[in-house]
C-alpha cells in the first residue's frame, strides 16, 4: 500500500473531507479494494488514538477526525455502490454495546457483509441490550455483530451474548473491536460466540460462508 498514512491523518485532523477523499481516490489499488481502503483508515485513526495517548492533539481534534474519516468512508460505499438491500441475502445486525462510542469500525465491517451480499442494518453506537433483542427478534437476523473498544464495557458483553444466544432462533454472535486484538475475551462469550480479532478475519469468516450464499456479489 502506498498511501501516506501520516497525511491521511492530517486531513483527517484538520477536517479537509476533499482532501482526504483525493489520497483514497489517487490510489488506484484503493479503489478497488475495500479491504486495502478500511486498513488505511484503520491505520489512520490508530494513528490519532496515538497522538491524543501523547497529548499531542485534543478530544476535539479526536472528534473531527472521526467525523473526517466517517465521510471518507461513506463517500467510498456510495462510489463502490455497496448496498445493504441484498435481496434474500442473509441478515446481519451490528451494534456497539451500551456506553460504547467507538463506531467506525463496526460501520467498516457492516460494509464488508454487504459487499458480500448480506443485508444489514447497523445500529452504530451505544445499542442498550432490551433494543438489540428486540431487534434482532423481529427482523430475524442470522448474525449479530458487536463492536467493543474499551475494557470496563466488556463486563456488559456477557449479558448480551447470553440473551441473544437464548432467544428461539439464535442468532450467531460475533464480537470484534479493539478489544478482540489485544485481550482474549472467551470468559465473557459463550462456546457458540465467535471473536474476531481483526478485518482479516472477518474477510476469512465471510470467505467460508460465501459457498453456500446466493446472489452474492464479488
Ligand atoms: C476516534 C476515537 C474516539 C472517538 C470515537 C468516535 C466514534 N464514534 O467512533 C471519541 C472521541 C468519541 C472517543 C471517546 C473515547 N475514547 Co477513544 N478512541 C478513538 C480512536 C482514536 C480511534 C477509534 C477508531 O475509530 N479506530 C479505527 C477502527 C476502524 O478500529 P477498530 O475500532 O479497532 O475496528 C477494527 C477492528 O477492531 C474490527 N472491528 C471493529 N468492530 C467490530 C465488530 C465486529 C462484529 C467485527 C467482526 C469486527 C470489528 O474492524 C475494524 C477494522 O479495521 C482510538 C484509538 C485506536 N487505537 O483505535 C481511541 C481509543 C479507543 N479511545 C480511548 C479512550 C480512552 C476513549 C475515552 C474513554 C476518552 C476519550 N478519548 O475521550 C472515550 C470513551 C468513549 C466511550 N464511552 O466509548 C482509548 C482506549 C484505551 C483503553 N485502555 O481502553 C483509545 C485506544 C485511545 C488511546 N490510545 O488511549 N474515542
Amino acid at each position: 500500500m502506498t498511501i501516506d498514512i501520516n497525511k491521511l491523518t492530517d486531513d483527517f485532523l484538520e477536517g479537509d473531507q476533499d482532501q482526504a477523499w483525493e489520497r483514497i481516490t489517487d490510489q488506484a489499488e484503493l479503489m478497488a479494494n475495500s479491504h486495502l481502503t478500511f486498513e488505511a483508515l484503520t491505520k489512520a485513526m490508530q494513528r490519532i488514538g496515538k497522538l491524543w495517548e501523547e497529548n499531542e492533539i485534543s478530544v476535539a481534534d479526536e472528534h473531527l477526525a472521526t467525523t473526517t474519516c466517517d465521510y471518507v468512508l461513506s463517500r467510498y460505499a456510495h462510489y463502490r455502490k455497496i448496498t445493504n438491500k441484498n435481496e434474500n441475502g442473509p441478515k446481519a445486525l451490528f451494534l456497539c454495546i451500551e456506553q460504547e462510542q467507538h463506531y467506525l469500525g463496526l460501520k467498516m465491517i457492516s460494509l464488508l457483509f454487504q459487499e458480500y451480499g448480506w443485508q444489514t442494518k447497523l445500529f452504530g453506537a451505544n445499542l442498550p441490550l432490551e433494543y438489540a433483542v428486540e431487534k434482532t427478534e423481529k427482523w430475524g437476523a442470522s448474525v449479530v455483530g458487536i463492536s467493543v473498544a474499551i475494557l470496563y464495557h466488556a463486563e456488559r458483553l456477557n449479558r448480551y451474548v447470553t440473551e441473544l444466544e437464548a432467544l428461539k432462533n439464535p442468532p450467531e454472535v460475533l464480537v470484534g473491536g479493539r478489544l478482540t486484538s489485544q485481550y482474549n475475551l472467551a470468559k465473557y462469550c459463550s462456546e457458540h460466540t465467535t471473536l474476531v480479532p481483526d478485518l482479516h478475519r472477518v474477510r476469512e469468516w465471510l470467505e467460508e460462508r460465501k459457498g453456500s450464499m446466493k446472489n452474492v456479489r464479488y
